[in-house]
């Protein structure tokens, strides 16, 4: 048997067990990743996505965590993906996106994951876009991406997320900044409402 064949019917079960072993499959693009991300397309497109991107510690995880509160207190199931970035020099990450959200412990209704960026440009990783669809697929009624720390141009969130969150540290730039192209001014429709 293929360790890694994973059954599609066991994810939109909820079993969160085979729901992990999917996330890894689609992270690392293993055997039968494609199958699986085609096997999940009719149950797509009912999750809110919400994208939180924003400059290295602007606050992005904290606020994540506000928003699990607050969104569990109205009974909305969540998953959370945070992108954490990979050190170009030893390819290792330390996914520190987790340590700041904390333990969801035993709620079934939350469902958080770190995953690097591993080199990708663009604030997420490469398999980012088949993640959010495995956990919209899945049943939560919100996920949310947590980008790594961005710059101007690291917009890539723009087209996967129904609603997307920039994090500014207070003082930096002004009105002009808002309407300039890039992280603030760009409105893109996402890959999502395009089908
Ligand atoms: N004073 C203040 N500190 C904050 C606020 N939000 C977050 N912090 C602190 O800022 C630090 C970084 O916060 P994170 O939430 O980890 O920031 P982040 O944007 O997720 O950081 P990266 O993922 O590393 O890019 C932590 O020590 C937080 O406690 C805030 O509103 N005010
Ligand atoms: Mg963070």
């Amino acid at each position: 048997m293929n360790i890694d064949s994973i059954d599609p019917k066991a994810v939109l079960d909820g079993s969160r067990v085979v729901l992990a072993r999917a996330v890894s499959v689609l992270e690392n693009d293993r055997p039968g990743a494609d199958e699986l991300h085609a096997a999940l397309a009719p149950r797509r497109g009912r999750a809110h996505v919400i994208g939180i991107t924003g400059a290295p510690g602007a606050g992005k995880s904290t606020l994540i965590s506000a928003l699990l509160r607050e969104l569990r207190a109205r009974a909305r199931s969540v998953a959370v993906l945070a992108i954490d970035p990979s050190s170009p020099i030893s390819g290792g990450a330390l996914l520190g996106d987790r340590v700041r959200m904390g333990e969801p412990g035993e709620d079934e209704g939350v469902f958080i994951r770190s995953v690097s960026s591993r080199g990708h440009l663009g604030g997420l990783s490469r398999s980012a876009g088949r993640i959010i669809d495995l956990f919209d697929a899945a049943g939560f009624d919100v996920v949310i991406v947590e980008t790594v720390g961005t710059g101007q141009s690291e917009v890539e969130i723009g087209r996967f997320a129904d609603t997307n969150v920039v994090v500014c540290p207070p003082g930096l730039g002004d009105e002009v900044q808002a309407i300039k192209a890039g992280i603030l001014g760009d409105r893109r429709r996402s890959h999502r409402e395009q089908g």
